[in-house]
């Protein structure tokens, strides 16, 4: 770890790069708190990924340096392809994305052509690409229940999760791709319950990513922003927070007053391979976005057959969502 001077140093050596290059930072909710202190210092922007992607296209810089994973910055690439996007690592990926390759995805799709594609944001440019419409965890309810209104049926990917949950708020005809995210997938009810017992004046706060047994123990289902916003609009004293801890930071600055607690997983760093923190996410670190950005290095670059199509479903997104 850095000492408070070198995380000081690397602040300012990165921040004077940002500002000779024309470079801006955006960086997710569940980085290292110091990117998101940096971005927010450097006038970039912290959020979720729908106002990662609309702040990346719609700011002047030249240069977007996106700190979180890897299908961020090629949707910041398919949205400004025009703009070069730089990101502390390009190994930073996500299992929803993994979990869903292009070809059996596609093959998927084909099988049923009378069903509207609707992908969650967590996936490849090229699963975007066969999309009829990409959603993110904040807008994916009011999406899905616009396309029932027109009388759609649902092909939904690739988080199950999500896709049930939403199912079950909407009463959509969704077939669901079996996806899972290895962050909230780890989130256990019973637990959940015992702790509850312990702080019986908190609200339960879940991101709709959790197992619907975590989910319907909630105060609240959301999204990291509508979460965020939950714990400055309830009044319970103490939250139980089921999502990546990354998400304290924006959490606590904008209630500074509650007390905030980590909803408990299956096990401790030994059993459980990413207890409430993304491995993907923290692997954006302060010396890693000081090399890209001096060396030009991890630069991001979508296949530009793809951007074309890969565009559509997020404009569209964009554009509903506005
Ligand atoms: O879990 C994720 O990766 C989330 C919440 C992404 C997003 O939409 O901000
Ligand atoms: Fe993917 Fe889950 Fe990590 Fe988000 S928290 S990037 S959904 S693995």
């Amino acid at each position: 770890p850095l000492t408070d001077a070198e995380q000081a140093d690397y602040k300012r050596r990165i921040a004077e790069e940002l500002k000779a290059q024309n470079a801006v930072l955006v960086a997710h909710y569940y980085t290292d708190p110091l990117l998101q202190s940096l971005a927010e210092e450097t006038g970039g922007c912290v959020s979720d990924s729908l106002e990662m992607a609309r702040f990346g296209r719609d700011h002047p810089a030249t240069t977007l340096v996106v700190a979180g994973v890897r299908f961020m910055g090629e949707t910041s690439k398919i949205l400004s392809p025009e703009k070069r996007v730089l990101m502390p690592t390009l190994d930073a990926t996500c299992s929803l994305d993994i979990g869903c390759p292009i070809d059996e995805f596609s093959a998927f799709c084909d099988q049923h052509p009378d069903r509207t594609v609707v992908v969650y944001a967590n996936t490849s440019a090229a699963v975007k690409a066969r999309a009829d419409w990409v959603v993110t965890s904040s807008c994916a309810l009011q999406i899905v229940e616009h396309l029932m209104d027109q009388g759609q049926k649902i092909l939904w990917a690739p988080d199950q999760h999500l896709g049930n949950y939403i199912q079950r708020e909407t009463g959509a005809d969704m077939l669901l791709w079996e996806g899972s995210c290895i962050v909230h997938e780890e989130f256990k009810a019973k637990a959940l319950l015992d702790l509850k017992a312990v702080y019986p004046d908190a609200a339960i706060l879940v991101h709709p990513e959790s197992p619907m047994s975590v989910i319907e123990l909630a105060d609240a289902v959301g999204s990291t922003s509508q979460l965020i916003k939950a714990t400055q609009t309830l009044p319970n004293p103490t939250f139980i927070v089921a999502t990546d801890r990354g998400i304290f930071y924006k959490m606590q600055q904008g209630a500074p007053d509650k007390q905030l607690i980590e909803a408990p997983t299956a096990g401790n760093g030994a059993t459980c391979r990413s207890c409430a923190h993304c491995p993907w996410m923290a692997m954006n670190t302060l010396p890693r976005l000081l090399e890209s950005l001096q060396q030009g290095s991890n630069e991001i670059h979508v296949a530009a057959e793809l951007i074309p199509r890969a565009v559509q479903p997020l404009e569209r997104m964009l554009n509903f969502t506005r």
